[in-house]
């Protein structure tokens, strides 16, 4: 296994200053913390159905078994039993009705994990079973719906459909997604002698849970603190999740005045958790003889779950990159959020955006056979150009679509790529490989415009050092390496005088969770702006001065002249609105652009098959840590390839979710990640709403992985050219190999 990138700047030596840390075991998680002494444990007790009445639930048995304290039910909330983040209809333990499998129902404290376990069985539920709706079209028929559709729309589409020469309609399957975070679920409350709690959580939303557990349990904010040193993996999944299990901890911590922790085995993560959301789609898309794309209109049926959680967000970003990276005259998108009895679904890297482009990119395909020209032909006549403008409003200000896609087919020499691939297929019976282009374009800030806000906290100590507190969250992707680099170079000083602290709801307050790719530019921004008034402050020292004085000495000078060094910083992002009943505005600070080339190996005995290569040109801006950058576009794009290949997320009829452990669900290993993978940075002059200039990269690589399902289907189809498989993902081996032999 070979893995490499192209870089064109030489010399920095960036990397993820956590490494260490990391592959040596040394970075602390939930779990990790010391226990006091007392500590309880919890578990929550789950639905065994998936719908239904709750005629009887008896607790008192279970509170009996060896080693438990308490079995909490909804009786025993003393605030409001109420989680629901944009739609209040999510119970944090179930009354009256259960909606999903898995659905807390009560919560077992006991001294020991075991004996939490041991007494599960042992609470006596009744429930009336109910008809049980998995399939999100069906629930869209009978008026299940968790929030308003949405439309969004552009030119006139009917028109334009009456005049194309090539019109193709289709329905596309777009499976969920597990987030296998690597550390689960979890959290620890520890009551304060104020009446309050402290919770440490494995959550990328510290003020969401502190929002919630004060609704919970009836008292205010300022007496619950959150704190997150980091978290071994979120992808969305503990954007607002993660604040379930926090309430549980802190409902039982405020009535036993005892510390209580949860850390949820894989199992019931598994099983209790919301996911990707699945999507079926309708598509219809019509074009001139020259292949450009004059209409196009898609009909999204969003897989919600049984609450709203993010699902009215997530839809809402689904339309926002339906288009993808192709400018399109006439538009017309519309999306449903339905209600099926399965855990709500939720926020997972792309939030709606990958299902959105997964759509086009199939209708692309379709339009492309219709044609009998390859699918890149179609989609490099209608990038994305300077001037053009998103069904939503917004203005293209740069051709970066276009200089990403012809940087990578000169770069990566696509056209030799494609000559080999036909002469190699042309000699091979039984291997065939297939080639797919995947262009990105992702917009960045949160969709809700007032969440595009960040705070943070600045001190410089009397020796020099720093210590930076933000509303950031690190989970892996770097951003505290990041922060230290941002107040770094604010103060001209070296990263090794910067600490930055864990993120804490009593420093700074009111902090949007760590998302939407967005986590550095606000936080950064916001950095900076502390920074500059410490600065500002020491250069009018500085200007009283005659020599020049090391940052030492300045720092002493400062205080033996009761100069303040410390300073809270602000940051709004500028410019960005949206009209939700206009559907139309500029809710991006900017957009993200990239392509990617796939190369697909099948093996067609077996339907077995591993990519030889993926080469990405990836809009960079100009990066601040190219290390960093790097992991996130390679570990994106991988968990992408994951989910339109390996990742089958099934739920039986009764809504048992059926790939329930990492046995039955694959995700992608060592062995199936790309023999090569070449990431070009493309130099472009940034954004000014990025920090440094450096473009937010959390989750558009995750997109270049759109691309493997195409490459597979082309391979299939040099197999067998009559093939007609329905889009719908994941490409897995078995659908390869029905696929290889259809009709033959
Ligand atoms: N979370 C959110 C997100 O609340 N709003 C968003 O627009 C978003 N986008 C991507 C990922 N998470
Ligand atoms: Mo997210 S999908 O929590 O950026």
């Amino acid at each position: 296994m070979i893995l490499r990138h192209t870089s064109t700047r030489r010399g920095q030596a960036d990397r993820n200053l956590e490494a260490p840390g990391h592959v040596t075991g040394q970075s602390l998680y939930v779990d990790d913390y010391p226990e006091v002494a007392g500590t309880l444990y919890a578990l929550a007790v789950p639905s065994p159905v998936a719908h239904g009445h709750i005629t009887a639930l008896e607790v008192r048995d279970a509170a009996q078994v060896d080693g438990v304290v308490r079995v909490f039910t909804a009786e025993d909330i003393p605030g409001q039993n109420q989680i629901g983040g944009i739609v209040a209809d999510e119970p944090l333990l179930a009354t009256g009705e259960v909606h999903y499998r898995g659905q807390p129902v009560a919560l077992i404290i006991a001294v020991s994990p075991e004996q939490a376990h041991a007494a599960r069985t042992s609470v006596q539920l009744r429930i009336d079973e109910k008809e049980v709706i998995t399939d999100p079209r069906e629930a869209f028929a009978r008026g299940m719906l968790l929030h308003r559709s949405r439309r969004f729309q552009m030119g006139d589409v009917k028109t334009a459909f009456a005049s194309c020469a090539v019109v193709v309609e289709g329905q596309v399957e777009i499976a969920g997604q597990e987030h296998v975070y690597i550390e689960p679920q979890g959290a620890y409350a520890i009551p304060t002698e104020s009446g309050g709690l402290r919770i440490y959580s494995s959550t990328q939303g510290p003020t969401h849970g502190q929002r919630t557990i004060a609704r919970v349990l009836g008292i205010p904010m300022h007496q619950i603190e959150i704190d997150v040193g980091r978290i071994g993996g979120g992808f969305g999944g503990k954007e607002d999740q993660a604040t379930m299990w926090a309430a549980m901890v802190a409902l039982a911590a405020h009535h036993l005045q005892r510390p209580v922790k949860y850390i949820l085995d894989r199992s019931d993560d598994m099983i209790m958790t919301g996911k990707r959301h699945p999507y079926s789609c309708d598509y219809k898309m019509g074009l001139d003889q020259n292949g450009k794309v004059l209409a196009y209109q898609a009909t999204f049926f969003q897989n919600g779950g049984a609450a709203a959680d993010l699902s009215p967000a997530v839809l809402e970003r689904t339309l926002f990159h339906a288009t993808n990276s192709y400018f399109i005259p006439n538009v017309e998108v519309t999306a449903h959020c339905c209600k099926t009895h399965v855990p709500p679904n939720t926020a997972f890297r792309g939030f709606g955006g990958p299902q959105g482009m997964f759509v086009i990119e199939a209708a692309m395909h379709h339009a492309a056979r219709s044609l009998s020209c390859h699918p890149s032909d179609l989609q490099r006549k209608n990038l994305l150009r300077q001037g053009d403008v998103f069904p939503y409003g917004q203005k293209i200000i740069d051709d970066l679509a276009i200089r990403c896609w012809d940087d990578a087919v000169s770069r990566y020499q696509l056209e030799t790529h494609q000559e080999e691939i036909a002469v190699f297929n042309a000699a091979h019976e039984l291997t065939k490989k297939g080639l797919a282009v995947m262009p990105v374009c992702f917009g960045i800030s949160f969709t809700n415009t007032q969440m595009n806000q960040a705070r943070a906290l600045v001190h410089v100590y009397s020796d020099g050092s720093v210590g930076v507190s933000t509303g950031a969250v690190e989970m892996g992707q770097g951003v505290n390496t990041k922060m230290i680099q941002v107040a770094a170079q604010a103060f001209g000083i070296s990263t090794d005088l910067v600490r930055l602290e864990t993120t804490n709801t009593t420093r700074v307050a009111n902090t949007s969770p760590s998302a939407a790719s967005s986590t550095a530019d606000l936080n950064g921004k916001a950095l900076q702006e502390a920074c500059g008034q410490i600065t500002e402050r020491l250069n009018k020292l500085r200007a009283e001065l005659e020599e020049p004085l090391t940052w030492h000495e300045l720092i002493s000078l400062a205080i033996a002249r009761r100069v303040n060094l410390s300073a809270k910083g602000h940051y709004a992002t500028p410019v960005i609105h949206f009209d939700k009943e206009k559907e139309k505005g500029h809710p991006f600070a900017y957009h993200v652009n990239g392509t990617a080339i796939l190369v697909a190996r099948i093996d067609c005995v077996r339907g077995t098959y591993d990519f030889e290569r993926v080469q990405i040109v990836h809009d960079s801006g100009s990066s601040m840590n190219r290390a960093v950058d790097l992991g996130q576009i390679e570990g994106g794009l991988v968990q992408g390839m994951g989910w339109t290949t390996l990742e089958e997320l099934r739920y039986g009829e009764d809504g048992r979710l059926l790939s329930s452990t990492l046995a039955t669900y694959k995700i992608p290993g060592i062995y199936s990640i790309p023999e090569h993978i070449d990431v070009h940075f493309l130099e472009s002059d940034g954004a000014e709403h990025a920090i440094l200039r450096s473009k937010a990269v959390g989750e558009p690589p995750l997109m270049y992985g759109i691309g493997a399902y195409f490459a597979l289907y082309n391979a299939i189809l040099a197999f067998n050219p009559q093939a007609r498989v329905p889009y719908s993902s994941p490409m897995t081996p078995e659908k390869v190999l029905m696929a290889l032999y259809q009709g033959r």
